[in-house]
């Protein structure tokens, strides 16, 4: 079973990170009982820890960061005689969870991770120093220069976390998102009676047929001006930008069920318009407080290019129709 505890999600976390710098390279002479001045045998330097991404599937939540606030890599050690070369650092692995972005302050750069294990660097070690024997020439076969390590690189980074599900629940608050969710899958979010009762994102897998499974996120309901800050926000429109689908649930003792739609659809729009080249799926949810009649006048409201179904995750009316739809538009 997916979970993500609500009190530990963290999305959004600044770090300071810091490449470890490479090892200066040796000048060094081979001395022996018979020659006071041997070739030049100065190693190099060794490469300074690279701070490396890594995707992990199993975490939900950016939260292991916050007790790293500083991640400072290891430096290379310096080169030695006798053709010695220092040691790497040991290069630091940040694991994340997928669908995480992460952002140079310093030259707005990102990377983002989308696989399991994928692995990208963050920030380069500085290369390791050239010791002296690489500078021997036939005309200066006593070269005494070496090059000093690379200094490694350092910045804060911002990590966002954009929940990667195939399919977002949108709706206002009470709309029925978590009731829904915790039928479809083996989740099991807060639902209450009371507007804003889910304040994180929490995922669940449904389960389909033949061992077919899709991925759906829970929302924080939507307000008029959410786009702008209302309600809980444009925080958590991020986590809908990832999805494929998104199910709109306008329930049924809604007043107006075109305009609750409108409504959430401009919010979606006016935070990034390309939200709107997303598949659009409509679900009237508690139709079982619907009698036939009240069922018609709303299927002639709604619009008529975008699919609805009339479920009830009380008497689960419509449930098997709503995946089957789902399903075929994940997979067209
Ligand atoms: N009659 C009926 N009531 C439902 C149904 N689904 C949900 N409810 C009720 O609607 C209320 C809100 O349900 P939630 O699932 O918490 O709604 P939500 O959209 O997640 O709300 P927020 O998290 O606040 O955005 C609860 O009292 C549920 O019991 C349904 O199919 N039929
Ligand atoms: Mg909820």
């Amino acid at each position: 079973m997916l979970r993500m505890d609500n009190s530990n999600f963290i999305d959004y976390i600044k770090v300071f990170c810091r490449s470890g710098n490479g090892g200066r390279g040796s000048s060094h002479f081979l001395r022996t009982k018979f020659t006071s001045k041997g070739g030049p045998d100065g190693g190099n330097g060794g490469r300074g820890a690279h701070i490396i991404v890594k995707g992990n599937k199993h975490m939900w939540t950016l939260l292991p960061l916050r007790y790293h606030k500083n991640i400072l890599a290891e430096n290379g050690t310096n080169g030695g005689e006798n053709n010695r070369t220092g040691r790497d650092g040991k290069d630091i692995i940040i694991e994340v969870p997928l669908g995480t972005i992460a952002t140079r302050e310093d030259s707005g750069e990102s990377i983002e991770i989308l696989h399991h294990d994928e692995e990208k660097i963050l920030l380069k070690g500085g290369r390791g120093g050239l010791g002296n024997s690489n500078f021997a020439t036939p005309t200066n076969q006593a070269p005494t220069y070496a090059q000093p390590g690379e200094t490694g690189e350092e910045t804060i980074v911002n990590f966002e976390l954009k929940v990667l599900a195939d399919v977002g629940l949108v709706g206002f608050p009470n709309a029925g998102k978590s009731t829904l969710l915790s039928v479809v899958t083996a989740a099991k979010p807060k639902i209450a009676d009371y507007a804003f009762t889910t304040i994180n994102p929490q995922l669940g897998i449904v389960k389909y047929r033949d061992n077919k499974s899709f991925c759906i996120a829970d929302l924080p309901g939507i307000i008029e001006g959410a786009a702008e800050g209302r309600g809980m926000g444009h925080r958590f429109l991020r986590h809908i930008e990832r999805n494929a689908v998104l199910l709109f649930l306008i329930p049924a003792d809604s007043n107006d069920h075109s305009k609750e739609f409108e409504i959430l659809k401009n919010e979606l729009e006016a935070y990034n318009p390309e939200m709107m080249d997303k598949k659009f799926i409509i679900a009237v949810s508690k139709s079982d407080l619907l009698d036939e009649e009240l069922t018609e006048a709303i299927h002639k409201e709604l619009p008529a290019d975008i699919p609805h179904v009339f479920i009830s995750s009380v008497t689960g009316k419509g449930i098997t129709e709503l995946k089957d739809l789902l399903w075929a538009s994940l997979n067209p």
